[in-house]
């Protein structure tokens, strides 16, 4: 880190994300500069090292002055610290700001009487404080004034959580930024720096807890020499309040554990997974936990003993429970051999289970009740389980979006699932309230990210893509924040404050997940992407396991297209609370958005439009293509605004954008087309290829496919 002033040029490659603390223009510097002479935190702790580090490194760029640390606090200063340790937070009259802000929140403000200019960071644990500098620092690097500044904040989830889907090769699953940022190999002796980087990010947008490995596990990681690697990392994660969690494979007692059997009943296995903990436990003292799949997508697990979901979740439970530790057991379950509907089947497995949950376990439950699609319904299990905390889990990294290829931002698809009302406990339930606990109070409460991060330069892969996992742990933070705030707030830290740059970037971040779902998954389709990698259309997808064919999800044939959910199909629409299940049952009142998820319509039905549906689908797809050609002429206008290698980066980024947004439509069109049998309407630009052509395009090593599983 650097530590000197004058402050060392940012290379502008994407490293320093949205902390680049670069220098601060008039009129807020001559305010600023008047303000922070000098910094003063009491107390000594890793984590108020970090905080005095992040200052130290951050104010003198920012200011273009020099801001030492000092022992008292004169004229000027900026005070961080919590009333344990420091005695200058300790007589200021903090005590009930303070009573509202928890173990993580903090209060900034400016405090008014003899020392006009000082600036007070206070909480109640020295993570607050580090929290409350990354606030502080962000409100710096977007210029806000500090006269009359009174921030008092904390955080409504309690688990801000990165899912990462790493291997111990090194690759990682549906990862579209390079390979693992974990180096296992040179780990526990080896700690790059990137660490410590990935920390600091990570805490400067309040994410606390982190999970190593892929979900599709692999039990070696839970062996002693992977325990001594994880534990370096969550060495260096520590100062900046994150804890590690591992998956863990169900078989592991088989697998590395020499039992003949995983039945979650069985007392040596139960045995074996309370040995394991303790083991664990003395790698790392704060552990967080275990997070699970079982028993979906080939993956072992409880069913495989006769056992319950809430019995597999139970035994590491208890395992974790004398540590402290949770365990996250997933929702994502599913199976090949029940012919229900895939859209209902976790529901159906798991609502039932409601209340049979230790206190240690959380269930986390994908927003949709598919499969990260551009868009869903939410998933029905919010507002069935009133008696289990649930998580909400997203995926940041972009399967089916167009992996790090696209500019898609997807804090307004994370709001809408958060801002859905299931009505389940009347009007105004909403999933954030289900997820904050504060609907059921229930103290455990989370919200989970499959992250974007990879070994890439600028950790992404997109220069937008940070943008994601920016967001990601600002909503987990505080899911009232609005997504253009939080756009706002990540350009402006991240390309600069000129608004005639922030408010078109903003309003192209905006469009981008309209656009996406436009040129992919207009109307409700679903899961029509090239199978097995996900890249690009393949509607046509057909054969082999059922549900993970296109074909089963749309349904297309001459007489229309669409899965039908209502009482008359599936009754997906049945497990959702009244008034959503009314809603999107009737033809009539159904939102478009959701049209062919919930119901098989004719292609002649009448749209809002007044045009069939296969017109308004056709001139749906044409309108995602404009929607990005919009993109691509709002970036073009900015280029005075970014430095050149960014600028041309995402340049070249919405080009293939565009192209690829074209071969959707036109692959997609001249494929429904063999259905509906009908001209593609005016204002939509002819096919380019032929359906031959689209159907016979192969695509080889595509990233994000996972490696050889163990066992
Ligand atoms: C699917 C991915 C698969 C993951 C799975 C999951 O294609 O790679 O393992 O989600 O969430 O969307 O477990």
């Amino acid at each position: 880190m650097n530590t000197h002033f004058p402050c060392k040029r940012i290379s502008e490659d994407g490293y320093e994300l949205w902390l680049r603390y670069v220098p601060v223009a008039q009129p807020a510097l001559a305010e600023y500069r008047a303000a922070l002479t000098h910094i003063v935190i009491d107390g000594v702790s890793a984590t108020l090292q970090a905080a005095r580090d992040e200052l130290v490194f951050a104010l003198p760029c920012l200011l273009g002055a020099s801001v030492p640390l000092a022992d008292t606090a004169g004229r000027g200063a900026l005070v961080a610290g919590t009333p344990h340790r420091s005695p200058l937070i300790a007589a200021l009259d903090l005590e009930a700001d303070l009573a509202g802000v928890g173990d993580e929140g903090y209060v900034i403000t400016a405090v008014p009487g003899a020392e006009p200019n000082r600036i007070v960071i206070a909480a109640n644990t020295d993570i607050g404080v580090l929290y409350g500098v990354f606030h502080f620092l962000r409100h710096l690097q977007t210029h806000q004034p500090l006269r009359g500044l009174r921030v008092v904040s904390a955080p409504k989830i309690r688990l801000r959580m990165l899912n990462h889907w790493d291997n111990l090769d090194g690759t990682v699953e549906r990862g579209y930024a390079g390979f693992s940022l974990w180096d296992w190999h040179k780990l526990p002796d080896y700690l790059d720096p990137r660490y410590t980087d990935y920390a600091r990010a990570n805490a400067s947008i309040g994410i606390n807890a982190v999970s190593l490995t892929n979900v599709n596990a692999n039990a070696l990681v839970l062996t002693r020499p992977y325990l001594v690697k994880a534990a370096a990392l969550a060495d260096v994660f520590r100062p900046y309040g994150i804890r590690v969690f591992l998956t863990a494979r169900f078989s592991a007692p088989i697998e590395i554990g020499g039992l003949d059997t995983a039945d979650p009943l069985d007392p040596a296995v139960i045995a074996w997974w309370r040995a394991k903990a303790d083991e664990i436990y003395a790698h790392i003292p704060d552990f967080g936990g275990f997070l699970v799949k079982a028993n979906s997508e080939g993956q072992p697990g409880p069913h495989d003993y006769g056992r319950s979901h809430s019995d597999g979740a139970n035994l590491l439970a208890d395992a974790l429970a004398p540590h402290g530790g949770v365990v996250i057991w997933r929702a994502f379950v599913y199976d090949e051999n029940v012919a229900e509907d895939r859209a209902r089947q976790a529901y159906s497995d798991l609502a039932p289970q409601d209340g049979r949950f230790r206190p240690n376990a959380l269930l986390q439950v994908k927003n949709g009740p598919i499969d990260f699609q551009p868009r869903e319904p939410y998933h029905p299990l919010f507002g069935a389980m009133p008696r289990t905390p649930l998580m909400l889990e997203v995926q940041i990294t972009q399967e089916y979006l167009g992996h790090a290829t696209h500019l898609v931002y997807l804090a307004p698809l994370f709001a809408e699932t958060l801002d859905a009302d299931t009505g389940c406990a009347g009007p105004g339930s909403l999933v954030a309230h289900v997820v904050d606990g504060s609907l059921d109070g229930h103290a455990l409460s989370g919200m989970a990210g499959v992250s974007n991060i990879g070994s890439d330069r600028n950790w992404c892969g997109h220069p937008f893509a940070a943008a994601n996992w920016y967001a990601f742990g600002r909503l987990a933070w505080d899911h009232r924040l609005s997504t253009e705030q939080i756009a706002d707030e990540w350009l402006r830290v991240t390309f600069g404050n000129d608004e005639r740059f922030v408010e078109p970037a903003k309003a192209m971040m905006i469009l981008s997940r309209e656009a996406v779902v436009n040129y992919m998954t207009p109307l409700g389709l679903h899961h029509i992407m090239a199978r097995n990698h996900h890249y690009g259309p393949g509607p046509w997808v057909a054969g082999g396991r059922r549900d993970w064919t296109s074909v089963y999800y749309h349904q297309a044939g001459p007489d229309g297209i669409g899965f039908d959910r209502t009482a008359s199909g599936s009754n997906a629409i049945g497990q959702y609370c009244s008034p959503f299940r009314e809603l999107v049952a009737d033809l009539d009142t159904c939102p478009e958005e959701y049209l062919l998820w919930f119901h098989r319509v004719a292609w002649d039905h009448t749209m809002k439009s007044g045009r069939t549906l296969w017109d308004e689908l056709c001139l749906r797809y044409q309108h995602g293509v404009e929607m990005v050609r919009e993109m691509q002429r709002t970036w073009d206008a900015l280029s005075g605004y970014v430095d050149a290698a960014r600028f041309e980066h995402v340049r070249t980024l919405l080009a293939i954008q565009e192209k690829e947004a074209r071969w959707w439509r036109d692959a997609c069109l001249l494929y429904f087309q063999t259905f509906s049998g009908r001209p593609l309407p005016k204002g939509v630009e002819p096919p380019e290829e032929s359906l031959e052509y689209y159907l016979n395009l192969t695509h080889y090593y595509v990233p994000g496919i996972p490696e050889r599983r163990f066992g």
